[in-house]
């Protein structure tokens, strides 16, 4: 018998998402939302069924995360946000707790959670990974929530 795969495809068409973005370094933030928004766009998302919710900074993704993951309104969550390493220690706890906190949710409530928060040394790290040279990392995390949305839908269905 052949091997039996399961893949999500890339068509957003039908799904609902949310981004949920960090305002803090919006510099960069802003390039994030921008290439999610693309990313959705190119796939077949209808406005309509894309919200954009605005938190303060990476370290409140998690709470508003899963906030909107129990109001299951959604198929899959996009977060965004850049942490960029300063002087003093304070990186590493935004950070971590952010990654966690998403994480966490994504485990516990069964939503798809795209991990779309930046954790770079510098603000041209941070750059080159919202739009410049290494991609941009918002348009990634919008279609690996477009995958898992349409992977877990599958597998929901029986498959
Ligand atoms: N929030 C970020 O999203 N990125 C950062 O780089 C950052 N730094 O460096 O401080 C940051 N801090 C704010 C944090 O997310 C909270 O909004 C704040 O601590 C209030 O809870």
């Amino acid at each position: 018998m052949p091997q039996k795969t399961l893949e999500g495809s890339l068509s957003a068409a039908g799904l609902k998402f949310a981004l949920v973005v960090g305002r803090f370094n919006s510099f960069i933030t802003d390039r994030l939302l921008a290439g999610a928004l693309d990313a959705l766009n190119r796939s077949g998302a209808a406005d309509d069924n894309i919200e954009i919710v605005r938190v303060p900074g990476a370290w409140e993704l998690p709470v508003i995360a899963r906030a909107l993951a129990l109001q299951k309104r959604h198929d899959a969550l996009i977060c965004l946000g850049a942490v960029i390493r300063g002087d003093t220690p304070h990186f590493d706890y935004v950070a971590g707790e952010s990654a966690s906190g998403l994480a966490r949710v994504a485990a516990e409530t069964g939503m798809p959670v795209a991990f779309g928060v930046l954790t770079t040394n510098s603000v041209e790290q941070a750059v080159d990974r919202a739009g410049a040279k290494s991609g941009n990392k918002g348009f990634e995390a919008a279609m690996t929530a477009i995958e898992m949305a349409n992977l877990l839908r599958k597998l929901q269905l029986g498959a």
